[in-house]
């Protein structure tokens, strides 16, 4: 049985900035969690700001690979274990690629993967936010839910070890079996922060965004946002 070790502080700048830092130090390994009351600096993608008050969740889970492919399967895989939470409060929420967890059309959730390779170890952190008890104004959270900080990791620490499972006994294919499922706009008109819009039609076994446009045409899409 894999434990996870869970090492928590009140307030931190990031909690994957922490997690690199002590990973860094030899006081973070495979399967550690790092949680904070609240970020000052948290981050989302592309340098953006992660709005971090108390309240909410605010995790970084670290695994150590001496080899690793395939980064970004882990973005689907962590998703899944945060919508199954979700599911499991009878909450219905939608993957939205690459890496957002949507509720009725908003934004509840989200997760930013980072890896730092440190003396021959490939560190994967997976940063999670999730809006327990509130959120930016244009965003959504649970606060009706009552969902404890405490119970929302006990529960994503079993699915996530239970996907992992999956993952490693069948590969990405079951991952993204269950993404498609959930996911948002799928088979719908959409735009990307490119400018590209078309039919959201899938994704394919490398994660990659698969867009049909009003031509025919099926455009693979590594990096863009859906608007
Ligand atoms: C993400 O980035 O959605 C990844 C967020 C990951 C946050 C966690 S918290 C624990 C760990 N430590 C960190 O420092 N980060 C991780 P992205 O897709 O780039 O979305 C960022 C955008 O989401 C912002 O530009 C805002 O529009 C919006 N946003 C910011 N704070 C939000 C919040 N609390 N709830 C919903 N949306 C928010």
């Amino acid at each position: 049985m894999t434990n996870f070790n869970i090492i928590a502080f009140d307030q931190v700048t990031s909690t994957n900035d922490m997690a690199f830092q002590l990973a860094r130090e030899g006081k973070a390994n495979n399967y550690s969690i790092i949680i904070a009351n609240s970020q000052t600096g948290g981050r989302g993608r592309l340098d953006r700001a992660w709005v971090s008050p108390i309240g909410n969740l605010y995790m970084s889970l670290l695994l150590q690979f001496n080899k690793i492919d395939r980064i970004t399967d882990y973005s689907f895989l962590s998703a899944l274990a945060i919508g199954e939470v979700l599911n499991f409060h009878n909450i219905q929420t939608q993957y939205k690629w690459p890496n957002d967890i949507i509720l009725s059309n908003k934004k509840l959730a989200g997760i930013l993967l980072q890896l730092e390779k440190i003396n021959d170890v490939y560190n994967l952190v997976i940063g999670i936010g999730v809006n327990l008890v509130s959120a930016p104004e244009y965003a959504t959270h649970l606060a009706e839910y009552k969902i404890s900080r405490e119970e929302f990791l006990k529960k994503f620490c079993d699915n996530f070890l239970n996907l992992q499972n999956k993952y490693q006994q069948f590969g990405f294919a079951i991952i993204k079996e269950n993404w498609l499922k959930n996911a948002y706009k799928i088979k719908q008109q959409i735009t990307l922060s490119n400018g590209a819009s078309g039919i959201f039609e899938g994704i394919d076994d490398e994660g990659n965004l698969l867009l049909l446009d009003n031509k025919g045409k099926l455009h693979k899409i590594l990096a863009e946002e859906i608007l």
